[in-house]
């Protein structure tokens, strides 16, 4: 069985068509950080960050394949400023993005609200505006800045968050804890991407995690998912034994979940790098590659306990192990993109020059043993 072009794009197509673009609402105080967030946590350096002026005017859409960012400017010192910016988010805004049966692709799914923690103190239009909004929509509080207090003031402003607004979220933030590694141990950027995918609707939970250049722990847990997933799918699959030549009935469930493990760590593939792929090392001859593998290492490492069919523990495990090991590959990839220590790999190096296929083999051998004993 032949594994084109053509099946790819439109595998690509349907991961698209099932899930939907999250829209978030950024807010809060002016300079409080919240352009600074938005760099922070996603793929492409999109927001304008300030220098002591307010910087972010009305209300700026930075939008992409996966994600809509909602980055208002924030609200300034004075009661007529405030009553200006209290009728921009509700009204002018919030109203337009009504709720989630209205329309599911227009409403706001998620508002993260920012209090800046160098100011040490909440407002009486924050604690407000963030009942208000709590009423109809998800709603976290980024406590951000957290570097320009000390232990007691922290402490102080927890104290407070929990008093005035006891039913809401919040994470302590800093965007300098990737220059001063101490602050780690305060920040709560994973806590904000863990509870944010959770409230997000199931339909714009992928997505969410694709946009993020962060939240590594919560792909690589995502990742292990998929793998789960295609491992179930395989097994059905391999449920009436199959023999080894038709291990490529194994190739398109496979394909799909290295496409979705790809697109959870933001490797792009665009319609363009497909063209290159099925020609040069290629998707397609990954496909061919993972079904021609099985065969040949199968053989060559002489895993035991294995006949002359893939059965479906054999279809499951290899398709886990595909999964797993790339997962963990593009995890550790992402780590060091992100310390700033080289580029994103492309998909050619990982199946290439990482070496893939035999940490896959590694893997499978281990299961197999596992599960015997
Ligand atoms: N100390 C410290 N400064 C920060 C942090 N995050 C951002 N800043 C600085 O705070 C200033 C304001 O940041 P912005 O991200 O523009 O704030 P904003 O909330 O988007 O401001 P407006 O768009 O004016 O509403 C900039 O000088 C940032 O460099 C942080 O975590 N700690
Ligand atoms: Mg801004």
């Amino acid at each position: 069985m032949e594994y084109s072009e053509k099946d790819l794009t439109i595998e690509l197509e349907k991961l698209k068509e099932e899930t939907k673009k999250p829209n978030i609402l950024i807010c809060g105080q002016t300079g409080a950080g919240k352009s600074s967030v938005v760099n922070y946590l996603f793929n492409d350096n999109i927001a304008i960050v300030g220098d002591g002026k307010p910087q972010t005017e009305d209300i700026n859409l930075y939008e992409n394949e996966t994600v809509n960012i909602y980055d208002s400017e924030g609200y300034e010192i004075g009661t007529e400023k405030q009553q200006h910016y209290k009728k921009l988010i509700l009204d002018d805004f919030l109203n337009l993005h009504k709720s989630l049966s209205e329309n599911p692709e227009e409403c706001v799914h998620l508002v993260w609200y920012a209090i800046n923690g160098a100011v040490k103190r909440i407002t009486d239009i924050d604690v407000q505006l963030i009942k208000q909004i709590y009423c109809n929509y998800k709603i976290c509080i980024l406590l951000t800045k957290i570097d320009e207090m000390d232990e007691e003031q922290l402490l102080e402003m927890k104290t407070n968050l929990e008093k005035e607004l006891p039913f809401i979220k919040y994470f302590c933030l800093s965007t300098k804890d990737k220059k001063i590694e101490s602050l780690k141990q305060y920040t709560q950027w994973d806590e904000l991407i863990t509870w944010s995918y959770d409230v997000l609707p199931d339909i714009c939970r992928d997505k969410f995690l694709c946009s993020l250049r962060e939240g590594l722990e919560e792909k690589r847990k995502q990742g292990k998912i998929d793998a789960t997933i295609a491992a179930g799918i395989a097994a059905g699959i391999g449920a009436s034994p199959l023999p080894f030549s038709d291990a490529a009935l194994l190739v398109p469930t496979q394909t799909g979940m290295m496409l979705k493990i790809f697109s959870l760590f933001g490797i792009k593939i665009s319609a363009s790098s497909l063209e290159s792929l099925v020609t040069d090392i290629g998707v397609s001859s990954a496909g061919k590659f993972v079904a021609g593998n099985l065969i040949k290492l199968i053989k060559i490492n002489g895993v035991d306990g294995i006949g002359s069919v893939i059965n479906a523990s054999v279809a499951a495990t290899f398709t886990e192990a595909i999964g797993v090991v790339l997962t963990e590959i593009l995890y550790n990839d992402a780590k060091e993109v992100i310390n700033g220590k080289k580029e994103s790999m492309t998909i050619e190096e990982i199946l290439e020059k990482v070496d893939f296929i035999n940490q896959v083999m590694d893997y499978f051998k281990k299961a197999k043993k596992s599960k015997k004993a």
